[in-house]
């Protein structure tokens, strides 16, 4: 099974280099592309840096702060590109403990010859599998109220609208098969904020891939600072209730598990 870990950064010149380092302590086999949107701080330079040092460690640098969304959209296309079996997605900041991807990359395991629907049943390989903060043994660990109330009631209002039977629908810390990614074309996605992992869940569930949900604990970060904006929060919000609406109107709610 070949792996990928797929990583935006922006201004993370205090947590790319350990990050890198925790990653391949974590998952030796596994490849990483970094998808820098020419940092001030220098995190690209650092990366490439970080990379000769390391091997296994592309950087994909682009001209500017372009939105995670985007920045997982070019990666993702990259790792399909590439012809990868598992793209593995998480934040550089260590929120999303590195230690942890071999639990993610067991999900979504398959042995050669049974197809994702058998071994999903079977208790096996998932499509896909969502390092949740909200499924029993999760948790966020000392996360500021207001991130707290703002990520638990928006998976709230995400799970009542969309009825996807995700409990944690914006977890940036997933492994994906690489088929189901093709199959769902990230590249035609188009929130720009973390809405695009509630998009990317909502198409997989659509599409009848099954997603399974394996507890995290979720650390505020330590270094460098959160790129969360109002802008995106209202862009959420405002795309979930659309696509509840869509959902609505078609009298076609995604299939549930
Ligand atoms: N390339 C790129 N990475 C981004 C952008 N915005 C955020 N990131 C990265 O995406 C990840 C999640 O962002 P973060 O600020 O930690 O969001 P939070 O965890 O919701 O507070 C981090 O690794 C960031 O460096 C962006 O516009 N471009
Ligand atoms: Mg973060």
């Amino acid at each position: 099974m070949r792996a990928v870990v797929v990583v935006p950064t922006y201004n993370e010149r205090e947590n790319i280099q350990p990050f890198l380092a925790a990653v391949r302590a974590a998952v030796p086999a596994a490849d990483v592309l970094v998808v820098d949107d020419n940092s001030p701080d220098g995190t690209g330079a650092l990366a490439e840096q970080t990379a000769a040092e390391l091997g296994q460690v592309k950087v994909l640098h682009r001209p500017g702060k372009q939105g995670l969304g985007s920045a997982y959209r070019n990666g993702f296309q990259v790792a399909l590109d590439e012809g990868y079996d598992v793209v593995v997605s998480m934040d550089v900041d260590f929120s999303h403990d590195p230690t942890a991807i071999p639990t993610l990359l067991a999900a979504v395991d398959v042995a050669a010859g049974t197809d994702a629907g058998t071994a999903a049943r079977a208790g096996g390989g998932a499509d896909a599998v969502i390092g949740s903060r909200y499924v029993p043994g999760g948790a966020t660990a000392d996360w500021p109220l207001h991130r707290r109330l703002l990520s638990r009631w928006g998976n709230r209002y995400t799970g009542l609208v969309l009825g996807l039977g995700v409990r944690d629908a914006t977890s940036g810390f997933r492994a994906y098969r690489a088929s189901a990614l093709r199959d769902i074309d990230p590249s035609s996605t188009t929130a720009e904020g973390y809405a695009f992992l509630t998009e990317l869940v909502r198409r997989l569930v659509v599409k009848g891939h099954p997603v399974r949900e394996v507890p995290i604990v979720f650390r505020d970060r330590e270094f460098g600072t959160s790129k969360m904006s109002s802008r995106i929060i209202v862009e959420s919000m405002l795309l979930v209730t659309r696509w509840g609406i869509t959902d609505l109107v078609s009298r076609r709610r995604p299939r549930r598990r």
